[in-house]
């Protein structure tokens, strides 16, 4: 019995009409796997439910904000006591003060941060202070990685310039790619030779601490502390881009979780518990460049929105080890639950995992760059992407996504949809046999 997608057809036809491609953001489109896009009208924990009344587990969370799963009671309530104060003031709030002590206590690394509404902003605006900072225009970024969709940046992106299998979008002129240096990552040897090159020219190294934009991939050991030598040593600065890590693999970030400190980090998602925000931040001296205490110009209207200040806070003020014991028993019990249905199933397959980010790459047996990524089998990916569908289990639709896990998830949702993974495979290996 298939899914009922009435609903969901009608819309996606309307949408279509109005939106590019029928989305505001292009990975939700389905392209990649097929098929219409549920239309999501709600969220409790760990389901999400469509107009057709059909109810999914869901993995894709947002794309990583909800660590606590849709609508906790204390984030709901917090963002519902400051709406009735005001939505916007254009102007300094306590609660952005808040939040931003608690991302700098939580954060050793970050002694200032500024607000903005986005990842890509984020990024956009610590790449501007770090060629600011250092006189350079040179950024290195890896083959992959998605840091938003900052002219400069699109270059060999992953996410949905990957699932669409975009080379690199037109309208980024030559010009604004330029100064951007494309590795590989966790390529130790590149980034050695690079730097031996044209270590002086180079402003900052841009990295994922854990890839989640090429699917999952974490930094092969000592990968994140060359990085911290090298621009050490060639006086560029280290961004981690913690805008997916960021209180999600530890409530200090990846950088709390390997131990390597840089010098600016980019953050979002979590932080506002699901309304628009992002971050930048870190060392002091760097901060104080940025207008108007100094001279490097960024600013933003919604910059700092009460209601996503007040989010944060009550995700933030949640976070506590349970938490993340919790989230890191879920992931370590879905993982090793697909790893069983590779085998069971007689197919090859790895299953990339860092905390409650993960994974699975179908037809491979290793990844560790985009490179080994892009020879997982995205068909097979595809089919079980339909088949979770159908049953009722909602995964970020691309083999360059990660999933996520929330408190919220249950022994019961983990065993489910990986017993849909496995019927799956074995039904495909039949289908491709006969
Ligand atoms: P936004 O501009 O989408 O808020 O953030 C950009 C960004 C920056 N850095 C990292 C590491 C990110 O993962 C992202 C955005 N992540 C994607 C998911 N792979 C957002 C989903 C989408 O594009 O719709």
């Amino acid at each position: 019995m298939t899914r009922p997608t009435a609903a969901a057809e009608r819309l996606s036809r309307r949408a279509g009409l109005v939106l590019p491609g029928g989305v505001s953001s292009p990975v939700r489109a389905f392209r990649a796997v097929g098929g219409t896009p549920p239309a999501l009208i709600s969220g409790q924990g760990a389901h999400v439910l469509d107009e057709d009344g059909n109810d999914y587990i869901d993995f894709v969370l947002a794309y990583g904000p909800h660590l606590l799963g849709h609508n906790p009671p204390q984030v709901v309530e917090a963002v519902r006591r400051q709406l009735e104060r005001g939505l916007a003031f254009g102007a300094t709030t306590g609660v952005e003060v808040e939040l931003a002590e608690r991302l700098t206590a939580a954060m050793p690394s970050l002694e200032m941060v500024r607000f903005v509404s986005s990842g890509t902003e984020a990024t956009m605006s610590a790449l501007r202070l770090a060629r600011a900072a250092t006189g350079r225009d040179l950024i290195v970024k890896f083959a992959g990685a998605y840091h938003g969709h900052a002219d400069a940046l699109l270059a060999e992106a992953g996410s949905g310039v990957a699932t669409l299998g975009i080379p690199d979008s037109p309208g980024v002129p030559a010009s604004a790619t330029a100064a951007t240096v494309v590795l590989p990552y966790n390529d130790a040897a590149a980034v050695s030779s690079l730097f031996a090159r044209r270590g002086g020219e180079i402003a900052a190294v841009i990295v994922e601490p854990v890839a989640g934009n090429m699917g999952c991939v974490p930094p092969r050991p000592g990968f994140l502390e060359q990085l911290r030598r090298e621009t050490s040593e060639h006086g560029s600065l280290l961004v981690f881009d913690e805008v997916m890590t960021g209180f999600r693999v530890s409530s200090g970030g990846a950088q709390s979780l390997f131990g390597v400190r840089p010098d600016l980090t980019t953050l979002g998602k979590v932080i506002g518990g699901g309304l628009p925000v992002g971050a930048y931040g870190g060392r002091r001296d760097l901060m104080q460049m940025v207008a108007p205490a100094g001279p490097v110009y960024q600013a933003g209207t919604l910059s700092g929105s009460p209601a996503a200040m007040a989010a944060g806070i009550a995700v933030l003020d949640s976070l506590d080890d349970e938490v993340y014991e919790r989230i890191d028993d879920l992931g370590a019990r879905l993982a090793s639950a697909l790893d069983a249905a590779f085998e069971a199933a007689g197919w090859q397959g790895t299953v990339n995992r860092v905390g409650g980010m993960l994974t699975p790459f179908i037809g491979v047996d290793e990844v560790s760059d985009f490179a080994s990524a892009k020879h997982a089998d995205t068909a097979a990916f595809a089919a079980v992407h339909a088949a979770w569908l159908e049953s009722g289990v909602l995964w970020p639709p691309s083999q360059f996504e990660a999933a996520f896990l929330s408190t919220a998830h249950s022994d019961s949702d983990i065993d489910h949809t990986a017993g849909v993974f496995a019927a799956t495979l074995t039904d495909l290996s039949a289908r491709r046999a006969g």
